[in-house]
């Protein structure tokens, strides 16, 4: 029986991405701040024998240490990490912005990512093998308006990913950065801080990836050859596409 980690399952992708492999047999440890959340996942997805349940803030880095290391035998075998937990913070110009949002994204999207990273891989390379599959964004690699820190967090997932590929050569773990365009999930509550009405409006009129779209992309990764490594996915609905270069005219 094989277990996925998966930081950031209590919404969203790494919810999807937690019922579909327990639907296919996987065990699974999943993190997140929402306790209850945690809990339910737990019950509706095979209680304690099946899914251990971490409920920390992924930006400290004590506490992801702490978490992994006091994982019960049954689930220290880790077959894949899913770097997943993440958030972006407000859509405002670089000089109006919040620093504490600031803050609050590099704690997540890239400190937190690196600590779970660091810790998780010491017991792959013991085992010989392993996956690691992180989750950027189209954002990492191209900019928009408001973007700023969130891009930037995500293109430090993208290097990240590719950089310890090639720590990794000849190790037997695998490396891939999804990088998924629109997706409807709690993202723009979060990003909006909870302005349901501006959240909506990014998904209206228009087709978005779901959460489910993106669960079913890991599954197949999962189950590729382990002597076959997806290095970079970028996924974006038929809907969208990239725009082209702003010109500025008086
Ligand atoms: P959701 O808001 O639905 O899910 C985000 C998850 O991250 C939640 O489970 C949340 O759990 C967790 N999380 C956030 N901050 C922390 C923290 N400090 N400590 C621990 N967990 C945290 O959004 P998505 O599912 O859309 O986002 C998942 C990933 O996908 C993110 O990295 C996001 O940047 C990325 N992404 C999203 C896209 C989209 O359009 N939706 C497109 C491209 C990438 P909790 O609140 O319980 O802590
Ligand atoms: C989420 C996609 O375009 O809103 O990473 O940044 S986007």
């Amino acid at each position: 029986m094989k277990t996925i980690m998966i930081t950031g399952a209590t919404s969203g992708f790494g919810e999807a991405t937690a019922r579909l492999f327990a639907k296919n047999g996987w065990k699974l440890i999943l993190t997140g701040r929402r306790k209850a959340r945690l809990e339910h996942l737990q019950d509706e997805l095979g209680g304690v024998s099946n899914v251990h349940i971490c409920c920390f803030d992924i930006g400290h880095r004590q506490a992801v240490e702490q978490a992994i290391y006091s994982l019960p035998d049954t689930f220290s075998k880790i077959d894949l990490l899913l770097n997943n937990a993440g958030l972006a913070l407000g859509l405002e110009p670089a000089d109006e912005t919040n620093l504490d949002d600031w803050d609050q994204m590099v704690n997540t999207n890239i400190k937190g990512l690196m600590y779970c990273t660091r810790t998780v891989l010491p017991i792959m390379k013991q085992l010989g093998q392993g996956y690691i599959i992180n989750i950027g964004s189209v954002a990492g690699n191209w900019p928009y308006p408001g973007g700023n820190v969130y891009c930037a967090s995500k293109a430090f997932v993208r290097q990240f990913s590719l950089a310890i590929r090639a720590d990794l050569l000849g190790s037997g773990i695998r490396v891939t950065n999804i990088e998924p365009g629109n997706a409807e999930t709690e993202f723009s509550d979060v990003r909006f801080n909870q302005d349901k009405q501006r959240a909506d409006k990014v998904y209206q009129n228009t087709v978005a990836l779901t959460a489910q779209d993106i669960a079913e992309t890991i599954y197949w990764l999962a189950n590729t050859p382990a002597h076959m490594n997806v290095t970079i996915m970028e996924i974006m609905p038929t809907q969208q596409a990239t725009g082209p270069l702003a010109i500025y005219r008086e």
